[in-house]
């Protein structure tokens, strides 16, 4: 039995102390903890294969009130996310943890990918994940961070879940996090295409039955098959991922 290494932080959370450390800024840090409990990051933690770290915006905030956020200049809907308590925040964790990447979770970021993901893990500087909320966040947030993320083209009310996605994709390419490693060079993205079709027992289902060719114990037959299986889905499913291969 591998033994739990829990330790806490300012807040009470509880995480593992690994090899990939994440650090997460947000008004929320309790959504992370139920989420990672379990699961493939679950057991990565429990081995002290990854770090999570969670810390509260809200001590940040400003007056009695601990205020984060604020109306715009200029009129408009909404609340903005107000600099200070971010940059405060940003430059405490910064301080902490030399060398560590510092990343804006926002719809306007770069588009995350599989080879951003490979090149986090690869690098293995500890990652701050910033997590906006509400309507936007000042501008100014922008000059204090290396690099802003998006998870893809649809709009999340803050960056959490996003924060978890990144966590989940860069994790899970730590070594040992996986059980079994071979399955990341086989999986959709690793090598640049969408995976081929799989089928375990019954040889027949209402009528739909198992291609023969995986049958046939012909292991370059099966291989091919495969290979050509996955071009064709790719070209048809994914014709941008197909293009980005060629
Ligand atoms: Cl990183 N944040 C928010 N709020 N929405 C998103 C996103 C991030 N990525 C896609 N949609």
């Amino acid at each position: 039995m591998l033994k739990r290494v829990w330790w806490k932080d300012d807040a009470g959370n509880r995480f593992g102390a690994g090899l990939m450390e994440f650090h997460v800024i947000t008004l929320f840090p309790e959504m992370f903890e139920s989420t990672f409990r379990g699961g493939i990051i679950g057991r990565a933690l429990e081995q002290a294969k990854i770090t999570i770290r969670t810390h509260p915006l809200r001590p940040f905030g400003l007056g009695n009130y601990k205020q984060v956020d604020d109306t715009p200049y200029g009129g408009g809907s909404g609340m903005v996310m107000r600099v200070e308590p971010l940059a405060a925040a940003i430059e405490t964790v910064a301080s902490a943890n030399p060398g560590i990447r510092k990343i804006l979770l926002t719809p306007q970021g770069e588009v995350m990918n599989q080879s951003m993901a490979r090149e986090f893990a690869n690098r293995g500087a500890p990652l701050m994940l910033i997590a906006g909320r509400y309507e936007g966040i000042d501008e100014r947030v922008r000059s204090l961070v290396d690099q802003e993320l998006s998870i893809g083209d649809y709009v999340l009310s803050g960056g959490e879940i996003a924060a978890m996605v990144i966590i989940e994709t860069v994790g899970r390419l730590i070594p040992g996090v996986l059980g079994n490693p071979d399955s990341l060079n086989e999986e959709s993205f690793g090598s640049g295409s969408l995976e081929y079709p799989q089928y375990t027992r019954p040889e027949e289902f209402r009528g739909m039955r198992v291609p023969e060719v995986l049958l046939s114990g012909n292991h370059a037959r099966i291989q091919k098959w495969r290979e050509a299986q996955a071009r064709e889905r790719t070209a048809h499913r994914r014709p941008d991922l197909a293009e980005r291969k060629s």
